[in-house]
């Protein structure tokens, strides 16, 4: 049997579950299609796939008994060393499916392989603690024997970027052999590097709040074009790459809007449906940012066939598990050029469905003008107009506004400061006292 293809990657096969009832936001072919692209970013050459549709997973083995005969028929005559499942594995499915297909394969979920690549694509300190963190979590219920051995096995050959040591990468290697107790230990002292880490990026982040500039954060599915659009507007050269997750630091970008106005844009880790929680939670800081966004750029890959559903797993994302529902949104869809090579049926479509949004090519460059006046225009929406007094013993608040608004005059009464200019509508409360206007 052979593990691996010529050019000395992995064989993969990838299996797929439909729970009856309990539809996913992709069908099951698309999904495993999204996991086909998972794998191959992770260095996994894939070479069939199977999918099953039941009332429930099976308790034991997550597949039925027929499919696992079929699966483990597959593994033979294909020589198929990494079985990956598109949906998170229970600690018990992965020791069953462990014990089913022996100890050469390898038995990898959705999971495991998105924290692979983010393993490989982290490079800030804070990224890579993240990521280490998710996984220790991960892995902690389901340290089995066979881990351990397969840990050993893919030692040296699993240097970074390399193969054959997808899911054992990071800790894998040295820290399965010692025992729960100790991988407890590394989370909490991980846990207590990630706060030092935060302490000093908050201060950062306080910093960059009191020059007032708009923060526009740029969200989106993985792969719709995020870098390649902040590369566009700021003329820089964030990483940008046909593959899942090329992105999992945020960048900031300094950009001049139409009439002069800096506005900063920021590109972070794009999401994808599935996404683990174990990741959410451990990127949490990271996407906490987004909330503090002047004006979200949800941008979207119009040319791809799940484009719809992807927007609904963005906002999904965007609700359930960061719990953003006040920011307002503005949507970017993009690779214009290929959608219109493709199928010229989608643009109306997607032009009747959102009004609202703009339409551009980051690659091409076109529409980038009118996104930037439509971004203009909803920021100024954004502030409202005031004119108020403040009284000279309140100067933080004068210094706040400075801080945060755009200050057109300033005059002095006997006991207070008058400032006629811009805030936004958040900022208003702790002003409406000294209102005059
Ligand atoms: N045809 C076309 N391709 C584009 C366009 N914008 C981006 N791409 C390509 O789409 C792929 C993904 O682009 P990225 O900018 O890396 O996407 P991203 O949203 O930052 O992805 P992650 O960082 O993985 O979340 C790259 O191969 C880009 O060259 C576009 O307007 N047209
Ligand atoms: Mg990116």
């Amino acid at each position: 049997m052979t593990h691996n293809t010529q050019d000395g990657l992995p064989q993969g096969f990838l299996v797929g579950l439909e729970v009856r009832g309990a539809p996913g936001l992709l069908d099951v072919e698309d999904s495993l299609a999204e996991l086909g692209l998972l794998a191959d970013t992770a260095g996994i050459h894939v070479v069939g796939q199977t999918w099953q549709r039941v009332k429930h997973p099976d308790s034991a083995t997550f597949i039925g008994s027929g499919k696992l005969e079929e699966v483990a028929r597959w593994v033979e005559e294909l020589g198929v060393s990494v079985v990956i499942f598109d949906d998170e594995l229970s600690p018990r499915h992965q020791r069953e499916l462990e014990k089913a297909f022996g100890d050469d394969v390898h038995v990898l979920d959705r999971t495991a392989l998105i924290l692979d690549i983010f393993a490989r694509h982290a490079h800030t300190r804070e990224g890579s603690l993240q990521v280490t963190l998710a996984q220790y979590e991960y892995r902690l219920p389901r340290l089995t024997r066979q881990w351990t051995h397969l840990a050993r096995q893919a030692g040296g050959a699993s240097a970074r970027g390399g193969t054959g040591g997808v899911g054992l990468r990071g800790p894998g290697e040295t820290q399965l052999e010692t025992d729960r107790r100790e991988i407890g230990r590394r989370i909490t002292q991980l846990k207590a590097e990630l706060e030092n880490v935060r302490a000093h990026r908050e201060r950062y982040r306080t910093q960059r709040r009191r020059t007032g500039i708009p923060v526009l954060t740029l969200v989106g599915y993985t792969n719709a074009g995020k870098s390649t659009l902040l590369n566009r507007l700021s003329d820089s050269d964030v990483y940008v790459a046909d593959q899942l997750f090329a992105t999992l630091d945020p960048t900031t970008r300094r950009v001049a809007l139409p009439s002069g106005r800096e506005a900063l844009f920021t590109d972070t880790v794009g999401f994808i449906q599935k996404l683990p929680h174990g990741l959410v939670a451990a990127f949490r800081a990271t996407l906490e940012e987004i909330a503090e966004a002047t004006l979200l750029l949800h941008v979207v890959d119009a040319s791809h066939p799940n484009a719809i559903q992807h927007v609904e797993s963005v906002e999904r994302t965007l609700v359930d598990d960061l719990g953003i529902t006040d920011l307002p949104i503005l949507m970017v869809f993009n690779k214009l050029d290929q959608l219109l090579e493709d199928d010229p049926e989608v643009l109306p479509y997607l032009k009747g469905r959102f009004p609202d949004a703009q339409f551009i090519s980051a690659l091409t460059g076109s529409g980038l003008d009118e996104l930037l006046t439509s971004v203009e225009e909803l920021l100024a929406d954004q502030q409202v107009r005031v004119v108020v007094r403040i009284p000279y013993a309140e100067g933080a608040l004068i210094a706040r506004f400075f801080e945060l608004g755009t200050v057109e005059k300033q005059a002095h009464g006997d006991h207070y400061t008058e400032l006629t200019g811009a805030l936004e509508a958040r900022y208003l409360a702790d002003y409406e006292p000294y209102r005059v206007k």
